[in-house]
């Protein structure tokens, strides 16, 4: 409002500084000084003007927000997810072959074959969220679940197949008739899932029959 006021002001200022400086008659010759009733309509005009432009600002506001929900609606997700039988697990994809036992090999062959290995995890958020997928999918308590961790390259130095170090101690570790987890000594080198001490790590024999735990990452 204060802008079309203005301008009004300017153009009848003009008109009259042209005129009281001695060059009025060339202004009038082209520019005839404008009847108040004009003055008037100028200001009508422009502030129906200035009405519609906020009219059609508003119209092209909402324009704008349609092709921005259009697009959010239409573009490809660009998260990340697991392929085939693998669920995914916060930034991992996990697959528990209830139906299939096998020795602790053959079950990293098994999970070799489908992209990915034998699950490891590095922290206790982790290895959570696999014991209670291992409950969730109704696995029997006499059942154990083989993960990626193996002592039988030297003996108590548990390692992930990954090559990392395998963490000690609760909670990852099941403590189970009072007795702390790894304690077999050389005669259970591969880690398993132990279904009757809440599916927390156990050592078992490599040879044992178990459901293979099998990771791979998200694509
Ligand atoms: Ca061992």
């Amino acid at each position: 409002m204060r802008v079309v006021a203005a301008f009004v002001w300017a153009v009848a200022g003009a008109a009259w500084a042209l005129e009281e400086g001695g060059v009025g008659s060339l202004y009038d010759q082209h520019f005839p000084p404008l009847h108040p009733n004009c003055t008037q309509s100028l200001t009508d005009l422009l502030l129906r003007q200035e009405s519609q432009l906020r009219e059609s600002a508003g119209i092209l506001k909402e324009i704008l927000s349609e092709i921005k929900g259009s697009l959010a609606r239409t573009a490809p997700s660009t998260e990340a997810s697991c392929s085939g039988t693998f669920r995914k697990f916060g930034g991992t994809c996990l697959y528990l072959a209830k139906d299939v036992k096998k020795t602790w090999d053959a079950a990293r062959t098994f999970c070799q074959d489908l992209g990915g290995d034998l699950a490891v995890f590095r922290d206790a958020n982790a290895l959570a969220e696999a014991i209670g997928y291992a409950k969730a999918l109704g696995i029997p308590r006499n059942n154990n679940v083989w993960v990626g961790g193996t002592d039988r390259a030297a003996e108590g130095k548990w390692k992930w197949v990954s090559g990392e170090d395998m963490p000690r101690g609760t909670p990852f570790w099941g403590i189970y008739n009072d007795i702390r987890q790894p304690n077999t000594g050389r005669g259970e080198n591969c880690a398993l899932l132990f279904g009757n001490d809440g599916f927390l790590i156990h050592d078992g024999q490599c040879g044992w029959n178990s459901l293979p735990l099998c990771q791979t990452k998200p694509t």
